[in-house]
This record gives C-alpha cells, structure tokens and sequence, in this order.
C-alpha cells in the first residue's frame, strides 16, 4: 500500500530538516502532539525541558555548534507565554529561532476563549515575523521562516499551528528550492577610499562584531588586522573569532566601565577606526557616540544598513565583511603601526586591571577553572556581576567559545545552555557560570542534565547577593532593600537531582571539584563560595 499524504506538520518538519535541524525543545501540551510527532518521524530530536524558556536557551546552544536554526516548541497559551523572554533574547541576540506554538483553529478561537491568545500579536514585536501555518502552504511557510530567520541579522521567526492544520493530509505539493544568496563586495569609489584610508592610517584600530560569525569571514579578519599591524577588540559575542592571545587582540568590550577606561582612551587616540561587523546591541552607553566621524575616519562593514544610531562613520559599507577586507587589503601593502606602542602599554594596563594571581574571590574562580579546564572547553555565562569579570577574563581560542546574553542580558541562560551544549558536543568539557540567583531561576533544569546522562559542570557563584545590582544600590547611596537573600546549599541541589556536587571555598577545593567534574558520569554542581561585594572595583 502506498504512504498515506503527509500531513502539513510533516512538511513543515520536514524542511526544518532538511534546513540541517535535528534536534527541538520544548514541553507539549495536546494542541501540539501532532509537531512533536512530525519532528520526529522526520529526524528532528525532541527534547522535553521543564520550562519552555530554559527550552529556546537549549536550542540556541545547539544552534552555536551545528549552524542550523534552533527550535523551541510550545503548547498553546501558558507555553507559548513562558517563552517570551528567550525568544526576546534571540531578537536581540541574533539567534535564527523557529518558535513553533500550538494553537485553537481559527473557527474555533470565534466561540471559544479557555486559554486562547493572539499568540502572534504578541511574538510580533519580538520575531522578525509570524505566520499561521495553512495546509497546502505547509512548506512554503518552512522555508520562509527558516530564510527570515536566517538571513542578517539573524533572529527568531514564529509560526502558529493550528491543531486541525497540523493533521491536514496534504497532496501535490511542488518542490522548491531556497533561494541562495551571494556575498557582496563593494567596489569603485568606495572602495578606494576604504583601502587610501587604510593604506594611510598610522594609528588604527578594529571593532570586530558578531556578523563576522555569521558571514564566516573569521579567517580573513585575522589575516586583515595582521597585514596591516591593527590592533582589535571584540564584543563579547565575537570573542575568539581571532584567538584571544594573539599579540594583536585587546580583549573583550561591551559592559565593563572598567575595561572601558583603558580602552575607549585608545579608540579616541585612534587615526582609524574599523567597525568589522560591529553590532553595537552589546555594548554599554559609554560605547555611544565615542567618536565623531566629521574628525576621524570611520568604516564600518556591516551586514545591514545603521538604524542604530550608537555611532556614526564616514564610509558606510553594507557587505559581506571578508569579501570587503579581501578587496581592500588587496595589493595594498603591509603595515608598522602606532609607533609609540600605546596598544601594548592598554594591554598591559588591561592586564594589571583584571589580575588573575589573588588567593579567593571571584576572579580567582575565573583564573583557576581556566587553568584547570582544557583549551577545548566551552562555558556559558549568565547574567550579572560574575558574568562582566568572566567576559573580560576568559580567554576564548575560538569563536563562540564563551556564549552568554549580551544583549538582551537575561539571567537563567548559563545552565540551559551548558545542557545543550554538552549534548551536541558530548567529548568537550563543558561549563556555565551562573550568578546564584540566575541559578535559581533555572535550578529545575538539573533534571533535564541528568536525564540527558551527560556531564556538564555548572559553577555557581555563591554571594546570597544580586552582586551587580547591590553594587548599584550601594553606588547610589541607596539603603540595602531586595538584592539579598539566603544562602542555599547548591552542592546538595546538585546531588538531590541525581548529579554530583561540591562546595569550594579556595583554590585547592576547586581545582579538586573541577578535576573531579570533567571525569564525571554525571553533570555536577560546584559552589564557590565568595564573599559578598567581591566585585567592588572590579568590573
Ligand atoms: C531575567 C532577568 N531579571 C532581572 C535582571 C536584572 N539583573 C541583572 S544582573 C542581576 C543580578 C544577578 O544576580 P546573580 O545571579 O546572583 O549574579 P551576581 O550579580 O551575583 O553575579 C539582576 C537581577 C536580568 N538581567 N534578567
Ligand atoms: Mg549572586
């Protein structure tokens, strides 16, 4: 007997699969079992969480490590309700998410109101768009939010199905192909302005940005800055996409004051300034209008035209970065630069501001599990004063090495992510630094790890304090009201759901956690205690 028609939900999955996605997340409801089912008849994974928020942090995860677009499936109403903050975040965060939600068919929300919302009036102003799946156009709607959300800057897409629709057996559907894009490169006037400039700068320096991930121009970037002498910074998100001990590279920027103080000097004493596709949703209000382009040259290669208004350039190139560095750098001649050597004297100020030798406290947890976790680590952080320090410390050798929020910066990431991580690169150590309140948010999760069996290790900064929001509380001279709560027993936690646990308290407790963690069956949860205020003149 021949195969029954599939149903429109089986289109549907199927084109996710074929746009390279193999695992979704997510907690069903009954509106939604008939997606579930498809995803799995076609090669989709599905993983159950225990909070669809803690689900879109997942498959982001999975996305940093397999490219494909992420999914996060929930139920109608109350699921589709608990993933607004993630799916938010890919927003901000440039993250190409599909957001399949189940909903009542349109006949039935006429008379019908138990759990009903506009589930895309809401998903509008946080996804780059929303459809309604219809039967016969099953596909179509696939590909166009798979093209949507992938396309620059990338983000989330939402797509309603209605529970009859998803059932609908469908016939005679044509194929069709995705429609490829090629990279552009600018030419003519442009472009020789671009390479007179660079071809003149004696003092310059590069803002790199997460578009370089996303038009995968990491390679020529690191050839680029090397040929001609310039020194870097990146976002957080583009830290690693150049190994960050290269000579050239001045670390991380975007939210440390402190860090700023050495850096934006430097960026003001620049004759040249390359913005490599700089998104600037990362960085902090002292990053605002730091130059004027009317007195410095500024080019800013980036993957869509500047409505953000943070900074401005002279020469605006919207383009592919590596094509674009490849033109300029062309026959264009090597370079000695800053012949004062300020970039080394910012380095060793950075250096000297960020020190990694102290006995206890929250940068020693940093410089410790650094030294004792494997180059090929990859850490997620949350949200919160640990998170400034770790982005300014932790070394990334490659891009995407360290994954956090940062620009939506949301707490309850660092666990969820660490979850996905580990499950599609089970052979890396794995690790997230959360803040003990992010931690909270998401303790629940730690089911989710031991169900999944591996062995992630989530580090815990344990103050009893919201550090970063204390700190501002105290700045402004403010009585000390809601940033502290108790004190927990996050090892305990850790055990209680099936997982190992330690709670650290020096460096010799944590280099012994760590190692013990990484050799592990099971996920293990390591607290180090830290005093509170431990971040005072610190980030
Ligand atoms: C979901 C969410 N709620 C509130 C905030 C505001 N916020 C930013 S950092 C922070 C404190 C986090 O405390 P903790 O997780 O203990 O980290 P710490 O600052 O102590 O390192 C808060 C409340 C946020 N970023 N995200
Ligand atoms: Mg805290």
């Amino acid at each position: 007997m021949q195969d029954p028609s599939p149903r429109a939900a089986d289109l549907l999955a199927q084109r996710l699969y074929e746009a390279g996605c193999r695992h979704a997340f997510g907690m069903p409801g009954g509106e939604v079992l008939t997606l579930v089912d498809a995803l799995e008849k076609a090669g989709i994974t599905f993983h159950l969480t225990k909070h669809e928020n803690s689900a879109g942090f997942m498959a982001e995860a999975v996305h940093h490590r397999d490219g494909a677009p992420a999914i996060l499936v929930a139920t109608l109403g109350p699921g589709a309700m608990n993933g607004i903050n993630v799916v938010a975040n890919a927003l901000q965060d440039r993250v190409p998410m599909i957001v399949l939600t189940g909903c009542v068919d349109a006949d039935e929300a006429l008379t019908y109101t138990h759990q009903v919302i506009d589930h895309s009036r809401i998903y509008r102003s946080i996804t780059k768009g929303t459809f309604t799946l219809t039967a016969k156009g099953a596909d179509v709607v696939a590909d166009k939010a798979v093209s949507l959300a992938m396309q620059p800057r990338p983000g989330p897409v939402h797509v309603d199905v209605p529970i009859s629709v998803a059932d609908t057996p469908v016939t005679g559907v044509k194929r069709r192909r995705l429609a490829k894009v090629a990279p552009v490169s600018p030419g003519g006037e442009c472009l020789e302005k671009a390479r007179r400039w660079v071809a003149e700068a004696e003092r310059p320096i590069a803002i790199i940005g997460l578009d370089v991930l996303y038009d995968d121009s990491r390679s020529v970037v690191q050839a680029f800055v090397e040929h001609f002498g310039i020194p870097f910074v990146t976002t957080y998100k583009a830290k690693g996409v150049v190994p960050e001990d290269h000579p050239l590279c001045l670390g991380g920027a975007g939210l440390s004051p402190l860090a700023d103080k050495h850096l934006v000097p430097l960026v003001e004493q620049s004759d040249l300034v390359l913005c490599l596709g700089y998104d600037p949703i990362e960085m902090r209000p002292g990053w605002r209008e730091i130059w004027d382009p009317e007195d410095k040259r500024v080019i800013d290669i980036s993957a869509v035209v500047n409505d953000h208004y943070m900074h401005q350039a002279g020469l605006n190139l919207v383009a592919d970065t590596g094509e674009t560095l490849e033109a300029i750098a062309k026959g264009n001649p090597a370079r000695t630069t800053w012949p004062s050597g300020e970039p080394s004297y910012v380095k060793a100020a950075l250096a000297e501001a960020f020190p990694s030798d102290e006995d206890w406290g929250p940068a020693a947890v940093i410089a410790e599990t650094r030294a004792v976790l494997p180059p090929e680590t990859l850490a997620t952080a949350d949200s919160g004063a640990h998170r400034i320090l770790l982005s300014q410390m932790w070394e990334c050798s490659e891009e995407r090495g360290l994954i956090q929020s940062s620009a939506l910066c949301t707490m309850g990431c660092a666990v969820p992510m660490a979850i996905g991580l580990k499950l599609a690169e089970p052979d890396r150590p794995v690790i997230s630094f959360s803040g003990d309140a992010g931690f909270l948010m998401v303790a629940g999760e730690l089911s989710t790890a031991a169900e999944m069996g591996n062995n992630p290790i989530f580090l815990v900064f344990v103050d009893a304090s919201l550090a970063l929001i204390e700190l501002k509380q105290r700045q402004r001279q403010m009585g000390n009201k809601g940033v502290d709560f108790g004190h927990h027993d996050f090892a305990a936690m850790g055990r209680a759901f099936g997982g190992d646990g330690h709670t650290v308290r020096n460096r010799t407790e944590l280099r012994a956690a760590l190692e013990a963690a990484v050799k592990a069956e099971t996920f293990t949860v390591i607290a180090a205690e830290i005093e509170r205020g431990g971040y005072d003149g610190r980030i």
